[in-house]
């Protein structure tokens, strides 16, 4: 299959409803709508809406109902990564290919972007919501689970103990902790979101949840390891940051070449969470090879 074609075919419809939800920039207040529209265009790999849709498609989801919730968690992925870019956690200058918001448009317009952002990722759900095209109760349900991984038992409590665990010595537990959460968290809820809204059943549920555990740490894993043996070019930021600063990852705790097979062994344990699904868990299969070998 050319997973290339369908990551980038699934990214140009993201973009397209992502294009359509964000107000323009002449709008006003103009600064506001160029600061939140910077870090979302061009964007990224936008691969926890596809994620989303993927899971939607595979437990057999009718059209494009996944589309507003997909949105909204990469508007909460690009307000963690606006906010982490800011002098008061990571401080960096790059993201995305470009120079990081604050740089543009200085701390506070860049967080009040961010602030933006996420907050409209909940708008954007309850309104999908309101408009009655999905059953409210697996639509709060999505919204719940989609609140606990953004938050304080999620990516922040993650983020927390990363910033909390720079320069010391911290167990692989500590590491497990802060990559399941900074990172697995949003990814699984991505993947489950797409099956709750496709109407997953509960053993498909379970599958996706396994395999959304198991490339949620692989993905971070494979970003650290990039910290490592990445350019600049391909990712759009520098690496060697995590070593400048300290920063607990798998090959500072384990070495490179451990930190791949471990990558390699989640790959193949999410590889494995689909068999129920048999040729219709395709795409789900390229997607996790893909994460396992991405460069960017
Ligand atoms: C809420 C401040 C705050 C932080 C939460 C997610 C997070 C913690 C911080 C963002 C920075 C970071 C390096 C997180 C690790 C997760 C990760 C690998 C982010 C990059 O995700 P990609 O590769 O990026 O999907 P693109 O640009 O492709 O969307």
């Amino acid at each position: 299959m050319d997973i290339a074609g369908y990551l980038q075919g699934k990214k140009r419809i993201i973009d397209g409803a992502l294009e359509k939800i964000i107000p323009k920039e002449t709008d006003f207040p103009q600064t506001l709508h160029r600061a939140m529209r910077y870090t979302l265009f061009p964007g990224g790999k936008r691969i926890r809406p596809i994620l989303a849709m993927t899971a939607y498609e595979v437990v057999g989801g009718k059209e494009n109902g996944i589309v507003p919730y997909a949105c909204a968690l990469e508007f909460i992925h690009t307000y963690s990564l606006i906010h982490d870019d800011l002098p008061a956690l990571d401080n960096d200058d790059s993201r995305r290919g470009r120079p990081t918001s604050h740089r543009v448009f200085g701390e506070g317009m860049a967080t009040l972007a961010g602030d933006a952002l996420l907050t409209e990722a909940f708008h954007l759900m309850t309104r999908e919501t309101l408009r009655g095209e999905v059953d409210p109760r697996v639509a709060m349900e999505v919204i719940d689970e989609i609140s606990k991984a953004a938050g304080f038992t999620g990516m922040i409590a993650g983020q927390v103990v990363d910033i909390e665990s720079e320069g010391k010595k911290v167990e692989l537990p500590v590491l497990e902790f802060i990559h399941t959460h900074k990172t697995g968290s949003l990814i699984l809820a991505s993947v489950r979101t797409g099956g709750r809204l496709g109407g997953a059943s509960d053993v498909e549920m379970e599958s996706l949840t396994r395999y959304g555990k198991a490339i949620g740490l692989a993905f971070q894993i494979t970003d650290d390891i990039l910290d490592v043996e990445g350019s600049r070019a391909s990712m759009g930021r520098a690496p060697g940051v995590d070593k400048a600063r300290n920063k607990i990852t798998y090959p500072a705790l384990l070495g490179l070449e451990e930190s791949k097979r471990r990558c390699n062994e989640l790959i193949g344990q999410a590889v494995a969470a689909l068999e129920l699904f048999g040729a219709r868990g395709e795409t789900f299969r390229e997607i996790a090879l893909y994460i396992g070998k991405r460069r960017s």
